[in-house]
């Protein structure tokens, strides 16, 4: 079947838009807070409404197309499966515990993946009515403005974004505490933004050189890999193989050299806690 890939893009917008006027209604109004994995995985009534907003009206426009979205997802207790099929992949609010503190760095983020490749990626702040696109192979926007990554090289002239909220799981609470480390003592800053979707934005607009996390899932990270990719960045498995969006490991770089530096130093960050767990038998 032939798509229209610039027809999905364009309808899909204007439901992205519109869903966003939640969101900026909603940012200074209180919200019902629950939590899902621990006290720091929050979720509010916007966050549900903007999902079922987003499934509803795309569903309308496309009804032969699959959804993975993040709290239909949580709800069903499901492992997401991604298929051949058209699939749009959502996160209605990445940057929800900044939502509930009313900090303006949350947005939409939305994904088209068709056989599996991801060929569009939009990803809203509605706050700061900042709208960041891509589509396969025609480069990446900032509200209709193109955007480049970096042309950085080197850590030690580098800005890292990172993120805090999984050091509360303790299987990864050691690796992310060493590897911040590691960064803090080499990198120009790191900056822990609290959305992984915009975070991967400003690597895509080169006012940051690098993000990196292990732990998301592929709502987080679909539409903001694709931006990257089409400003010219890279995106890799953080142990530095092929990224898979559906793996939970994620490195975004301005520059392959960069990446390679940073794969480089995690591998040893990581090494050094395995040496302490034997020290300490
Ligand atoms: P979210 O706001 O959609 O939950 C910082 O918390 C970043 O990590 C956000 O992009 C957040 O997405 C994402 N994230 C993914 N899983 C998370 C979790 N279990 N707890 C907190 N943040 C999570
Ligand atoms: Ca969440
Ligand atoms: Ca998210
Ligand atoms: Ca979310």
């Amino acid at each position: 079947m032939k798509h229209d890939v610039d027809q999905y893009f364009e309808t899909v917008l204007g439901i992205t838009r519109d869903a966003g006027k939640i969101i900026k209604e909603g940012i200074a109004r209180t919200k019902n807070v629950d939590t899902k994995l621990g006290s720091w995985d929050l979720v509010t009534q916007y966050d549900r409404r903007v999902e079922n907003v987003l499934m509803k009206e795309i569903s309308k426009k496309f009804p032969s197309h699959k959804f993975i979205a993040e709290e239909t997802n949580a709800e069903q207790k499901a492992t997401p499966e991604l298929t051949n099929a058209p699939t749009w992949i959502i996160d209605p609010i990445d940057g929800t515990t900044n939502f509930v503190h009313g900090f303006h760095l949350t947005c939409i983020s939305i994904a088209l993946s068709i056989e599996k490749e991801v060929v569009i990626g939009i990803i809203y702040n509605p706050i700061l009515d900042q709208l960041f696109t891509a589509i396969k192979g025609q480069g990446a926007h900032l509200n209709n403005q193109r955007i480049n990554a970096s042309q950085v090289e080197e850590l030690c002239k580098s800005m890292v974004c990172l993120e805090s909220s999984f050091a509360c799981i303790p299987s990864l609470k050691d690796s992310i505490m060493k590897r911040t480390e590691a960064c803090v003592k080499v990198a120009h800053g790191i900056r822990v933004l609290g959305s992984a979707a915009l975070a991967l934005c400003y690597v895509a607009m080169g006012v940051a050189e690098a993000y990196h996390i292990d732990g998301l899932q592929c709502w987080d990270v679909a539409a903001g890999a694709l931006i990257v990719r089409e400003a010219g960045g890279i995106v890799l498995d953080s142990t530095g193989g092929t990224f898979d969006m559906m793996s939970h490991r994620i490195l975004a770089c301005g520059t392959k050299k960069l990446a390679e530096e940073l794969v480089i130093l995690f591998k040893k960050a990581d090494a050094s806690i395995i040496k302490i767990n034997i020290n300490n038998g």
